[in-house]
């Protein structure tokens, strides 16, 4: 098999470049293809310097994810970037891309980098779970200094090209087409240099006191997470002025730590799942997809308000339908003050507000969709009212455009079928705030077309949502698991638990907040009758009382002008009521009872689906629980969670309940296997 690295000559130049695609991976035979390389313009007397850089669309973006479960393959990564280092001919990185994890090491490796101003310069393995374990941790600070060393490594986000060669982390920009001769140039000039620059001889120079200010500041962002708190103390060894082989020998240690554990196992399982998620299994890659060139939207509440702004952030026109002018300028008017508070953020420009603003048609006239490829309504959530509208679209929708739904629960098949054209209808249900959660559930109906799921799932990953395909069934995937988890929720209530303790059991496992804090937020009202005389329920009786959660500044709880929750006296009397009207007397629930009712039996219900083919594979699901529901990504989402929980106890614990056990959840324990 070919080496992916290949080298070429330039008169004293040594040009390395590798050609992995998709991005560049550092994998095995890139590594090998690195040292002998390397070890070629060092035997050769007549190469006086080289420049490594990469084919395709990036710099290497990083170890090779896909090696991680496999036995390690020599040379391993911190060899190569030591070696590099080791070069008594200086080398230069010639970046492109995103040079990230890995591949930024290998960078620091080189004695000079220079980037072109597109180029982006990272170490995010920590959304890995893991640490720059190559040398990253004790260069990067050498290099760029503590504080931006932190930012990078702790939270992983990467930074430009420019901010990069501000800090010293690049050394030159280059022309966007002129990298290579650039490169080349800049070995020229720098090939008699002495004494060749090493970042792991360069001293930390700036003030250690960064990172107790960095921790002060980060300290709630990273709850739960184990790899934040190990790649801060890498750089604090490094800020501590120990050596640069101490500070080596410390980060390997806490790389393999952080790799045999739980977290980097489930993020990285959420790396790939994220990914698959965008595959349909009997939809053929290469379908081609339909034009999107115009998006319409029905409805301008705040569903449709954000439905749209989606589209308008990536430039694509946007004709939004309402049936009263006031409502729609209230939705436009919505639209421009969220930009706005994002343009005060710095996170855009007041002119990439009104180029989003200027591609946004409102309109009273329905039949103005007639020009759009897309038309997605965001109505009030009711059967008749979307077949209603989705009769009138399938008089006026041009052919061949894609009529979606932003139901959360409803049946396609049932608004599809009073079209003529079934196989153009589709869901997309958009999560709230739609402008902002990641999660876009793709619902295909039993007649939903090939191409129509491939056009969305592509137009989604456009607009920068994480696409997940499910079938026709109530509440799809996230709603229909989030079912039973508040029934049991609920119960739990009348038998003696308080919304409190249930809320804390479920923040202690990470989750953004538990099912009543939740149904505060969300509005204890939605679903609700609206008749406060029949009261069936505990949310009955809440709703009654006009508690309807943070929006009346009561619900599960109490709150404040600054909306500060504190536990209710009249909710707990209202639930006492209830047990006695029911004649439970209340007991003593345990944590363990309340993760075992109302998480394992999301675990089952998830099993459910899967055995009811609604969801592609259980890898979907544990995406829709990241993305859709702030499942917390160390746990790898549900159906990874049960499998490190042990799909044995999760079994046990569901029997003990008095639940029935999803058949492919018990043979799966049967086979001492995983849940596909
Ligand atoms: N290893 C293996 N495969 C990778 C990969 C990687 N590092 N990065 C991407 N892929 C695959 C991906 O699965 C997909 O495959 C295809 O490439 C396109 O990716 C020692 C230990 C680079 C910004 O964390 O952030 O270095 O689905 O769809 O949207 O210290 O990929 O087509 O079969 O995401 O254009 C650190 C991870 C690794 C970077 C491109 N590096 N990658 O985004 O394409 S750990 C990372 C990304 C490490 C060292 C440590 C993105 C991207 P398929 P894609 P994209």
């Amino acid at each position: 098999m070919t080496s992916p690295i290949r080298t070429e000559r330039h008169g004293e130049i040594l040009v390395i470049v590798s050609d992995n695609q998709p991005v560049n991976a550092l994998s095995a035979a890139v590594r090998q293809g690195l040292e002998a390389a390397i070890k070629e313009g060092v035997a050769d007397a007549s190469i006086e310097a080289m420049v490594i850089r990469c084919d395709g669309r990036t710099f290497f973006a990083g170890a090779d994810i896909t090696e991680f479960t496999k036995p390690p393959v020599d040379p391993l990564l911190p060899q190569v970037v030591d070696m590099i280092e080791a070069s008594d001919k200086p080398v230069v990185a010639a970046i492109h891309g995103t040079a990230l994890g890995g591949g930024c090491e290998v960078a620091l490796g080189c004695h000079y980098r220079i980037a072109v101003p597109s180029a982006k310069l990272g170490t995010p393995e920590v959304k890995l779970g893991l640490l720059p374990g190559a040398g990253g941790t004790q260069r990067l600070p050498r290099v760029a200094g503590i504080k931006l060393a932190l930012e990078m490594t702790a939270k992983g986000d990467p930074i430009p090209a420019k901010r990069a060669h501000e800090a010293g982390l690049v050394d030159r920009l280059a022309g966007e087409g002129s990298l290579e001769a650039e490169a080349i140039a800049f070995a020229r000039e720098v090939k008699a240099a002495r004494p060749i620059p090493r970042a792991s001889e360069k001293p930390v120079a700036d003030d250690p006191a960064a990172v107790e200010t960095f921790k002060r500041e980060n300290g709630r962002r990273f709850r739960g997470f184990d790899a934040p708190a190990a790649n801060i103390a890498c750089i604090e060894k490094a800020a501590s002025g120990a050596s640069f082989a101490d500070g080596i020998t410390f980060e390997r240690q806490e790389f393999m730590r952080l790799m045999m554990g739980v977290q980097s196992a489930a993020q990285r399982h959420i790396f790939f799942a994220e990914r698959q998620a965008s595959k349909i299994d009997d939809v053929p890659a290469e379908t081609s997809l339909r034009e999107i060139k115009r998006v319409g939207v029905i409805g301008a509440g705040t569903m449709g308000g954000g439905i749209s702004m989606n589209f308008l952030s990536a430039g694509i026109p946007v004709t939004i339908v309402e049936m009263q002018q006031d409502a729609l300028d209230r939705g436009t008017g919505t639209m421009r003050k969220n930009y706005e508070a994002t343009a005060a953020k710095g996170r855009m420009t007041a002119t990439q507000v009104e180029a989003a603003m200027g591609a946004l048609t409102p309109t009273l006239n329905f039949d103005d969709l007639g020009e759009c490829d897309l038309i997605i309504e965001a109505v009030y959530e009711n059967m008749d009212v979307k077949k209603d509208i989705f009769t009138r679209l399938d008089k006026i929708a041009k052919p061949g455009a894609i009529l979606a739904s932003n139901t959360s629960y409803l049946d396609i098949d049932e608004i599809a079928a009073v079209t003529s054209r079934p196989q153009d209808v589709v869901g997309m249900h958009f999560f709230s705030p739609a402008n902002v959660m990641k999660l876009l559930e793709v619902v295909r109906g039993a007649k939903t077309a090939g191409d129509v799921l491939a056009t969305v799932m592509a137009l989604a990953k456009k607009i920068r949502k994480v696409a997940v395909v499910a079938g026709v069934t109530y509440g799809f995937i996230g709603n229909r698991m989030l079912i039973p988890r508040q029934t049991e929720a609920t119960k739990l209530l009348l038998e003696g638990a308080t919304p409190e303790q249930i809320d804390r059991v479920h923040v202690a496992f990470g989750m953004p907040m538990g099912p009543f804090q939740m149904a505060d937020l969300a509005g204890v009202d939605i679903g609700w009758h609206r008749d406060p005389t029949r009261i069936e329920n505990i949310r009955d009786a809440l709703a009654a009382e006009n508690r309807w959660g943070q929006k009346t500044k009561a619900g599960f709880y109490d709150y404040d002008d600054k909306r500060t929750p504190s536990n209710s006296a009249r909710v707990a009397e209202i639930i006492d009521e209830f047990r006695k009207r029911e004649g439970v007397t209340p007991r003593e629930i345990s944590d363990e009872e309340i993760v075992a009712r109302t998480l394992y039996t999301m675990v089952n219900e998830g099993a459910l689906i899967l055995e009811e083919g609604k969801a592609q594979r259980a890898s979907d699901i544990d995406v829709v629980w990241i993305y859709g529901y702030g499942w917390p990504v160390y746990r790898g989402g549900p159906m990874f969670w049960a499998q490190t929980e042990g799909l044995a106890k999760v079994v046990a614990g569901l029997e003990a309940h008095g639940f029935p056990v999803a058949k492919s959840l018990k043979d799966a324990v049967g086979a001492g296997g995983r849940l596909k």
